[in-house]
């Protein structure tokens, strides 16, 4: 519902992120884009400003324009304008995320804020949301300017510190910050506890394409796609789990299922499909367990698009998310939606989507504590056992799963946050800590963005 105090007229809603499809590594692209796309046309303007990082993303080109200090495309996405920023730093052939992060990743992060900041005059917004702190660097430049700001944390990088630093910093000088599930707000009170006022808004999916109905007829029905999925990986008719993620050693927790193949599941009756791409040992190591086991593992070593993700997860029995943390866990509800019964870890967002709507309801599929691979182990085997015993278990469960999902749509998500915007809006950029005062003259780089026909950001504060 609209705030009756919120300003008239489309507000252009700034998104600072370094992913939007297709300029993808995980989560945050599938996260944006979907906000991006369900927020309300009439009241929000999504205008999305990323790295070009070695795209050419296929959207209509409006116009370039050569700022001081790096060029800025404007595109048209759909609903959304997209900014693509190069220069040598932020257009690193194909690389969202340079390694080493404290060194070259934390050069392009500081590049990105700078150029963020001297490109608000330019892109008209009334509202700064930004997603992870990677624009951080623009929020003094925010605050001078009496531009509101969100920070959305998505995930916390103490394991970066240049990047924690970014993000501490963040957290005192937004506007408004929140996160994703009430569980990694918890886990992490260390972090959020900083700010009293931290909202939680659980992430959302576009539940028509992540649904059965949007793939092509299949009369046989599910059993039919996965009887094709089988043939094609030459994997015998047995229950089968897929594990979709990026490899790395500290979050997802593909680690856990390796170990879990030793603790309990030699000779067990089921398949287990690997996919994904990431830490190269990791992924060596899933290889030699994937030849070690003969015919139930297969290792697909690639991150696979959004559709192929959904064909899979439309056609295996069960999702393995076996994440260390994880503070939403967009594929649990990918999982549920396509009808992939979940064995998930108990914690951060999967520990809330699982978590029963009764008291004592187990929710859909099986969860465990993180890190235990005998736990997982023995949850696989559980819910193996119960589909061949009871197919009729597993109709019931994947119905509970896709109504489970349904409390998680991108429409849902995306009304939330223009109530966040709309009221913070209304209520002006951090009130609580005053605005430093406005110097005499615009700065070099802002005054050329003037010249070039870009609005006043001043008269758009409010
Ligand atoms: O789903 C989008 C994603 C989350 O848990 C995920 C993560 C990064 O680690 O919010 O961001």
């Amino acid at each position: 519902m609209r705030d009756a105090r919120e300003p008239r007229g489309r507000a252009r809603v700034a998104m600072l992120t370094c992913e939007l499809d297709p300029i993808r590594c995980g989560g945050l692209a599938t996260m944006v884009t979907a906000l991006c796309r369900a927020l309300d046309p009439a009241r929000f303007q999504p205008v999305v400003v990323l790295p070009r990082s070695g795209h050419a993303p296929p959207w209509p080109h409006l116009e370039r324009r050569l700022l001081p200090y790096c060029a800025a495309d404007r595109y048209q996405a759909g609903g959304s304008e997209v900014w693509l920023l190069s220069n040598p730093l932020l257009d690193s052939e194909g690389v969202i995320y340079p390694e080493p992060y404290d060194h070259a990743g934390i050069k392009k992060t500081d590049e990105y804020g700078e150029r963020v900041a001297e490109l608000l005059g330019a892109l008209d917004a009334r509202l700064l949301h930004l997603h992870d702190a990677y624009a951080y660097k623009c929020l003094y430049e925010a605050r001078r300017l009496g531009l509101p700001t969100v920070l959305t944390i998505h995930r916390l990088h103490e394991d970066e510190p240049p990047l924690a630093f970014a993000e501490m910093a963040s957290a005192q000088l937004a506007t408004v910050v929140t996160t994703v599930s009430d569980a990694y707000r918890r886990e992490r009170d260390d972090f959020f506890s900083a700010r009293q006022d931290v909202q939680v808004i659980p992430n959302g999916i576009d539940l028509d394409f992540w649904s059965e109905d949007a793939l092509p007829p299949e009369p046989a029905g599910r059993a039919a796609r996965r009887r094709r999925l089988l043939r094609s990986l030459e994997l015998p008719e047995r229950p089968t789990f897929a594990f979709v993620g990026r490899f790395d050693r500290d979050q997802k927790g593909l680690d856990v299922l390796l170990d879990a193949l030793h603790a309990g599941l030699e000779g067990a009756p089921l398949n287990l499909i690997v996919a994904g791409e990431g830490d190269r040992a990791l992924a060596e190591r899933t290889a030699a367990a994937a030849a070690a086991a003969g015919d139930r593992v297969r290792l697909l070593r690639r991150m696979l698009p959004q559709d192929e993700v959904r064909a899979l997860l439309a056609a295996v029995d069960f999702a393995v998310i076996p994440s260390r943390y994880e503070p939403f866990g967009l594929i649990l509800i990918e999982a549920l939606a396509m009808g992939a019964i979940p064995v998930a870890s108990r914690v951060g967002g999967l520990r809330d989507v699982l978590a029963g709507a009764q008291p004592g309801d187990p929710g859909p599929g099986r969860s465990f504590e993180a890190g235990d691979a005998a736990g997982l182990a023995a949850a696989m085997l559980e819910m193996a056992r119960l589909a061949l015993a009871a197919p009729e278990a597993m109709d019931n469960a994947r119905r509970a799963a896709r109504t489970r999902a349904e409390a998680y749509s991108a429409r849902r998500m995306a009304a939330r946050y223009e109530a966040l915007y709309s009221a913070t809006l209304a209520a002006g950029a951090s009130p609580a800590a005053g605005r430093p005062a406005a110097p005499s003259g615009p700065p070099a780089g802002r005054a050329r963005a003037r010249e070039e026909g870009a609005n006043d950001a001043d008269r758009s504060a409010t």
